[in-house]
């Protein structure tokens, strides 16, 4: 689509908003009376496609100080993108060629900390944490991905060699990482009195806010341990399990949504009608009537956590790399065609299922082929390549545990394989033309080094990878089965596209 339609389009604001075409739902309550009580960091394209509307919700369903504070701290600049919309956006649910337009006031203010390269770097900072320590706030949120956590992948520990961490060990009150700025929010909260306050992590990240809550402790050991015990003591960390396929708003999305409707909005968000939450929360910490919309609180959120992320991230990371690798670009191409099809539910039904908690509530054949047909949404353009993004920090809790359980059953896991060893090849920028791989990862100089060193040595290679024990812990890399079937596999990928591996497989 060209740029054209933005032309002429109006910005999005409170007052262009009245243009919207009647079709458009709006906020059922007056934002003009909504204040702030939510700090929400990463506020990215699922975090307004999932929480803020849910947040929308609950205030038409009760109204109270929920409002939304945005902060990102790293790109993208969010204060220009919603701060001239003052925090309004629209989101588009997409599928069968319905589009469901919803206009989502519940964001009212954001802040872009600066790329530390300006001078206004650290009064951006001051600026978020000042919002994050202000008593009104009774909740932080965060949408972070996976790396903000800072963590070994493979324990769920604080990586204390990570660049970020060392720096926050020695300068807390200007921290760069995530659990650096939430202890120092937390910091200057318990000095001020500023209150009860939960947390809370929206991220696919295993035990969650369990996790955070171990970063920010272990964190807090090294620079206040004085703090750290106050921050164990008063401090709810709450686990959820979050679901919603939104894939990174594209350009076209939002040439298409001005051309129909006259108005340019920047921070227009696509996803599909499905969603899911659910908080466990055995402090009944004050929250929004999330609760009274849809959202589950529960007493264990892990049996939840574990069916979407063996299920539907697992079927995501099993097979996004093998469709890069088989020259597909959205997900939706992938599932549509039958070999991936096939392979992904028999994979999940052999090799996953068997091994999978009781969910309360919950028929998993039904969740499974539920879980198909939302991959298979030719209406969503869900990137192969935004999947395999920081898949280093992904696979474990999506192929690798599932395949321990697997093989500890004493069950064949070929299907989980050949997707690791997709993961290792699109990791080690390995594509059987030579084509060049964006690998997009924080482990990505490594694996490729290692990759560059070991591509036409298959065992080599994967003996190599295995070697990871951040991401691999350390029971796979004497596995001889387990070695001998992923070289196999990346020999194969080695010499054919992928969809033609998959085809012998299956
Ligand atoms: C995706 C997820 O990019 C990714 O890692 O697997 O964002 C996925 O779409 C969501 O978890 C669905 O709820």
């Amino acid at each position: 689509m060209s740029a054209l339609p933005l032309v002429g389009a109006e910005r999005l604001t409170p007052a262009t908003a009245a243009q919207l075409p009647a079709s458009v739902q709006r906020p059922a309550y007056d934002r003009t009376k909504l204040k702030p009580g939510i700090v929400h960091l990463g506020d990215g394209a699922f975090h307004r496609c999932h929480q803020a509307e849910w947040t929308d919700d609950a205030l038409q369903a009760a109204f109270g100080d929920w409002g939304i504070v945005g902060i990102n701290l790293r790109a993208p600049d969010i204060a220009n993108a919603l701060g001239a919309q003052s925090g309004l956006f629209c989101r588009e649910l997409r599928e069968d060629g319905a589009v469901d337009r919803r206009l989502v006031g519940s964001e009212i203010a954001h802040i872009s900390v600066l790329d530390e390269s300006y001078d206004p770097y650290r009064l951006s900072l001051r600026v978020a944490l000042e919002a994050a320590a202000d008593p009104a706030i009774r909740l932080i949120t965060m949408t972070v991905t996976e790396k903000g956590y800072c963590h070994i992948p493979a324990t769920g520990e604080l990586d204390l060699d990570h660049p970020d961490i060392v720096h926050d060990i020695a300068a807390p009150r200007a921290p760069r990482s995530v659990p650096g700025f939430i202890l120092e929010a937390l910091t200057l909260r318990l000095q001020r009195e500023a209150g009860p306050l939960a947390i809370m992590s929206c991220d696919n990240v295993p035990d969650n806010s369990a996790t955070l809550r171990r970063a920010v402790l272990g964190l807090a050991q090294r620079v206040d341990a004085a703090i750290g015990d106050r921050i164990a003591r008063d401090v709810h960390f709450l686990n959820t399990m979050v679901d919603r396929i939104v894939p990174a708003t594209q350009p076209g999305d939002i040439e298409r949504f001005a051309a129909q409707t006259g108005i340019a909005d920047f921070g227009l968000v696509v996803g599909e009608p499905f969603r899911m939450w659910v908080i466990e929360d055995t402090h009944r910490c004050a929250m929004p009537a999330w609760d009274r919309v849809g959202a589950l609180i529960v007493d264990d959120v892990r049996p939840y956590e574990i069916l979407k992320m063996r299920v539907l991230n697992g079927i995501q990371s099993n097979v996004c790399q093998l469709g890069l690798l088989s020259d597909l670009q959205f997900m939706s191409e992938v599932m549509g065609s039958e070999i991936f099809e096939t392979f992904a539910r028999r994979t999940i039904m052999d090799e996953v299922v068997p091994e999978l908690p009781k969910v309360s509530g919950i028929d998993v054949l039904a969740y499974v082929e539920q879980s198909i047909r939302r991959l298979k949404n030719g209406d969503l353009k869900h990137g192969t390549l935004q999947i395999s993004t920081d898949g280093s920090q992904k696979i474990r809790q999506r192929l690798l545990e599932p395949l321990r359980a697997c093989l500890a059953a004493g069950r064949p896991a070929n299907g989980l394989l050949l997707g690791v060893a997709g993961w290792m090849c699109y990791a080690g920028g390995l594509h059987w033309q030579s084509k060049r791989i964006d690998v997009r990862d924080p482990k990505a100089s490594v694996t490729t080094e290692i990759g560059r060193r070991y591509g036409s040595d298959p065992a080599g290679f994967v003996a190599e990878m295995l070697k990871l024990a951040d991401i691999f812990g350390t029971d796979l890399t004497d596995d001889e089965p387990v070695k001998a079937r992923l070289a196999q596999f990346v020999e194969q990928l080695r010499a054919a596209p992928a969809i033609e591996v998959v085809a012998t497989l299956i």
